[in-house]
């Protein structure tokens, strides 16, 4: 995987969007600063400081009609749960769709964005953010719970061997996951799932709809029980 290191920039994922045409096929971007991080809609990821990381991988696979692009950011939230499992001994949690929790409080935030030209998608911009030194007065200022490596465990991260973990887990299981999409990491990804068997309500483009979360289908789409009827969805965040 071809990596660039950038010091500052406004957002690691518009710096791929905007070189996309000239990017190989999953090169690795990350910025020790980032001046304009962003979340989904309109909301902001917050820079905590130069030991955090800050990514995105510019995904341009050959066929990308047959791409599982929709489920793109739920793999890259299993290849970082192995990585805290494995290498950093946390007990992650994955809430629907890709948010990746330890101890009920947000560790990382995904973000994948399409790029198109003349209303052909060229490339995805798969952006991850991911707490690892910040400390407990910093991560006070943000508005949701949240949590780092260094907050869970009390060891320092070395941002550049986290980074090398990361990426080598991507590649490893990446061919399995483009050729069988999200039924690739079900398992593991119901595994680490906190929301299965519980009420909840999830947001759907404005709309709020309650219900027993019963399932994860094969497409990675949520099955939510509501007056004994299962609808399934494909977007949303639970709340
Ligand atoms: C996300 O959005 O969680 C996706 C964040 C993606 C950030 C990466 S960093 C590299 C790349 N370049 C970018 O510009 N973006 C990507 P969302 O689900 O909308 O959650 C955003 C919410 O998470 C905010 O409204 C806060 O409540 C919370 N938040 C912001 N910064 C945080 C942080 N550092 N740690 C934990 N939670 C945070």
């Amino acid at each position: 995987m071809k990596i660039i290191h950038l010091e500052e920039i406004n957002s690691t994922n518009d710096y791929v969007k905007k070189h996309i045409t000239e990017l190989e096929d999953l090169t690795a971007v990350y910025a020790d600063r980032q001046t304009s991080g962003r979340g989904r809609l309109t909301r902001k990821w917050v820079d905590s400081g130069d030991e955090n990381l800050f990514l995105t991988i510019a995904a341009k696979p050959d066929d990308i009609k047959n791409f599982p692009a929709p489920n793109l950011t739920q793999y890259l939230s299993v290849i970082l749960c192995m990585v805290l499992e494995d290498d950093y001994n946390l007990s992650p949690r994955i809430k629907w769709p890709n948010d990746v929790l330890v101890n009920n409080k947000k560790i990382a935030g995904i973000l994948a964005e399409g790029t198109a030209n003349g209303g052909n998608i060229i490339g995805i911009a798969l952006g991850i953010g991911v707490n690892l030194n910040t400390s407990a007065d910093k991560l006070a200022q943000i508005d949701k719970p949240a949590t780092s490596i260094y907050n869970e465990t009390k060891t320092r991260v070395n941002k550049e061997e986290f980074l090398n973990k990361l990426l080598s887990k991507f590649c490893l299981l990446y061919h399995d996951f483009v050729r069988d999409g999200f039924i690739s990491i079900k398992d593991y990804y119901v595994s680490k799932a906190m929301f299965l068997g519980k009420e909840i309500s999830i947001n759907v483009l404005g709309n709020i709809h309650t219900g027993t979360a019963v399932r994860v289908t094969d497409a990675g789409a949520l099955v939510l029980k509501e007056d004994n009827k299962d609808n399934t969805y494909y977007i949303g965040d639970i709340l």
